[in-house]
């Protein structure tokens, strides 16, 4: 055997050293310090050197990340200690019940919990002995995995060697695809004509599970480690020094765990991630919440399977299975009537959901949906329950079809379907449901927003006769409304007073409540910041309204029209004449700059001196349009006061980010001035 010079062992020994910082930099650190190239010719010059003197190889070179043959298939393991399962609570009131048994056990102790994200991707254990990677396994049924060393090397983010010469120690982790890695894979796929994976949780396991590591290698995974197993050597107090000691070790841990003083905190926490996940690059499904003290751990212990000291909250679901019991007709506002499925109650995106609109008849019959058949349903825009599709499996064919009636079921006029629209309408002006629903949209939150006022409340007074339009709401007395069925003194009073306040809303908010065709919240806000008042709005010419961008010819001539209506205009005149306000709340009309025209900006942390209410408000007035999320096309980022992932991703993204100084000082510029 040839000797091997000492230049070329220091080479080596440099070059592994180097290679595995700018690893842990790009994988771990996600903050890479050179570029690609640079990299490659550094990997090439090892290999090399490797080559020349293959007894300089060692397994936990960086060269040897993707080697060996395709396997026969996978040898199962046993885990030094078994991999618990989680308990699930699915509801804040779980988390509660966990805290008060966590507490019970702990009688007067202090107790912290650590929040981490539920990362959503498969459960692997790494073995090290004396400091190296000797095993991966997926966690399997917890006591026993299957080994897949092999693949598991292949993740960059996976240390081969730890920082300190440890003698035993078990990491456990989530191994996962990033989205966009995902979205990728499932394109490339798309255009071989192979199969597509569901989501990124599967897309990841399909790629561990490869007898070939050359496939594994190629699919871009990464790994969040979240726990010990068996550890020799290490004595740590709590769990969120784990996760420190884990990323001083080299391990990539999720940064965004944090320590709680109690459950409250993690209910905030766990809300905050419900909205923010979906800026993340990788996917989540809940939140894990763990007692922090390792002492505490211990002495709760766990039951047959789970720890008593940790458990995971689920996001909502955003979908899921339900009954169609049966279908009834809704007529609303505009006299379309809308089929609407009535369901067995299923929880959904945090609320109990009875019923889904349907839309039209051509839905029904394009998704095939008939009473009793099993579908899954959505919240479209996360509000109105939606059914996505029928489950065909569950299909006992003694479903029933459902047919649009032929005449109203309110007022059993007849119905009309109008050539080229989905839409069927029922031919009654006077329809008692258009009234009815007109009022239901005229006091809803995003309207004139009088709070105690429900459909049921409505319908009483509509029926007694004591209101015959909108502006009637404001001469209710109160000896009136105690008369009705179920409205008690208080709740009487609460009513008046809500009814009182909305004669302060802004003009936008009346404009919307009005129900004019065509003319959503968004429409109404233009209209009111442009004009500035009713009368203005009410005597524009068409042709001015579809000048103004936005205001398409469709809104603008719906506008014309509902005011020349005589009906109409002595509608306003009443609830004028009654105080209801009939001014913008925001002055200068048409005339007031907008710097923010035509740019999408989001809002972010807590600002000092105005709410998001009035901070969205401002920017709309400065002519920007208000998003909640962050993504390409943001133009401006608002940041308040720990302003969390929103604002990291605006840098990521580098987009513009203003202060509230920065936001007051463009109000200034602008002479912006609010009237109250
Ligand atoms: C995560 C158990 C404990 C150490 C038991 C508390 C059930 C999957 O991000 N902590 C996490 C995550 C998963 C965890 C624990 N912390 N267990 C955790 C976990 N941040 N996903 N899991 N697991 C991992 C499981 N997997 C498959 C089948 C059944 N259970």
């Amino acid at each position: 055997m040839d000797t091997i010079p000492e230049k070329v062992l220091k080479k080596v020994g440099e070059l592994r050293r180097e290679i595995e910082q700018h690893n842990h930099n790009y994988y771990v650190l996600d903050n890479p310090t050179i570029t690609d190239a640079a990299f490659d010719q550094m990997m090439r010059e090892l290999a090399s050197l490797e080559q020349e003197y293959p007894e300089l190889v060692t397994p936990d070179s960086p060269t040897r990340r993707v080697g060996g043959k395709p396997r026969e298939g996978f040898v199962t393991v046993r885990h030094l200690a078994p991999l618990l399962s989680l308990g699930n609570a699915f509801e804040e009131g779980e988390l509660k019940d966990f805290d008060r048994r966590v507490r019970q056990a702990l009688p007067g102790e202090k107790i912290e919990y650590v929040a981490e994200l539920k990362i959503d991707g498969l459960a692997v254990s790494l073995l090290y002995e004396n400091g190296l990677l000797v095993r991966g396994a997926t966690r399997g049924d917890g006591e026993h995995g299957e080994d897949i060393t092999p693949n598991l090397r292949t993740v960059r983010a996976v240390p081969l060697r730890l920082k300190e010469n440890i003698p035993l120690l078990e990491v456990r982790g989530e191994v996962f695809m990033p989205k966009e890695a995902f979205a990728r894979l499932n394109e490339s796929r798309d255009e071989a004509g192979e199969q597509l994976f569901a989501n990124p949780r599967n897309a990841a396991a399909g790629s561990l599970r490869q007898l070939d590591p050359g496939v594994t290698a190629s699919r871009q995974l990464s790994i969040f480690v979240y726990a010990l197993g068996q550890a020799e050597g290490v004595d740590l107090p709590t769990h969120s020094a784990v996760l420190e000691w884990q990323q001083a070790q080299g391990f990539k841990v999720n940064p965004h765990f944090r320590l709680l003083p109690d459950i409250d905190a993690v209910l905030g926490y766990c809300r905050e991630w419900q909205q923010d996940r979906f800026n993340l690059p990788y996917a989540t499904d809940g939140v894990v919440v763990k007692l922090n003290s390792l002492a505490q751990q211990l002495r709760l212990g766990a039951t047959m399977k789970s720890p008593r000291w940790a458990i995971a909250w689920k996001y909502p679901p955003e979908q899921a299975r339900t009954v169609v019991r049966d279908i009834i007709i809704k007529v609303g506002r505009t006299g379309v009537l809308t089929p609407t499925a009535i369901l067995s109650p299923v929880r959904l995106a945090g609320t109990t959901v009875t019923r889904a609109t349907l839309h039209n008849e051509d839905m029904i019959r394009e998704k095939d949906i008939r009473i009793g058949d099993t579908v899954l349903v959505h919240k479209a825009g996360d509000i109105i329950p939606e059914v996505l599709e029928v489950i065909r499996d569950a299909r006992r064919e003694d479903e029933k079809p459902f047919a649009m009636p032929e005449e109203c079921p309110e007022c059993h006029m007849p119905v009309v379907r109008p050539g080229g629209e989905v839409a069927v309408r029922c031919t009654n002006p006077v329809c008692p449901s258009r009234f009815r629903e007109g009022l239901i949209h005229f006091v809803s939150r995003n309207a004139m927003d009088i709070a105690g006022l429900g459909p049921a409340v409505i319908a009483l007074l509509i029926s007694s006769g004591q209101v015959k339009d909108a502006a009637d709401l404001y001469v209710l007395k109160k000896d009136e409304l105690v008369s009705l069925e179920r409205m008690g003194e208080k709740s009487a009073q609460n009513l008046l007073q809500a009814i009182e306040e909305s004669k302060k809303n802004p003009l936008h908010r009346l404009l919307f409540a009005l129900g004019i065709r065509h003319v959503g919240e968004r429409a109404a806000k233009i209209l009111a910041g442009r004009f500035g008042s009713m009368d203005n709005i009410a005597s524009a010419r068409l042709e001015e309204l579809v000048e103004i961008p936005e205001i398409g010819p469709k809104i603008a001539e719906s506008v014309t029209e509902f005011f020349a209506n005589r009906e109409n205009l002595k509608l306003i005149n009443k609830l004028a004449r009654l105080g209801v306000n009939m001014a913008s709340s925001i002055a200068g009309g048409q005339s007031g700059p907008r710097p923010l025209e035509g740019k999408t900006v989001v809002l972010t942390g807590g600002l000092k001196n105005y709410t998001r209410q009035e901070a969205g408000e401002i920017i709309e007035r400065l002519g920007g349009r208000v998003s909640s999320s962050v993504s390409k096309k943001t133009d401006l980022v608002v940041a308040g006061e720990d302003p969390g992932s929103k604002y990291r991703r605006a840098m990521e993204l580098n987009i513009k980010v203003l202060d509230e100084e920065g936001l007051v000082a463009l109000l200034k510029d602008t002479g912006y001035d609010q009237r109250g």
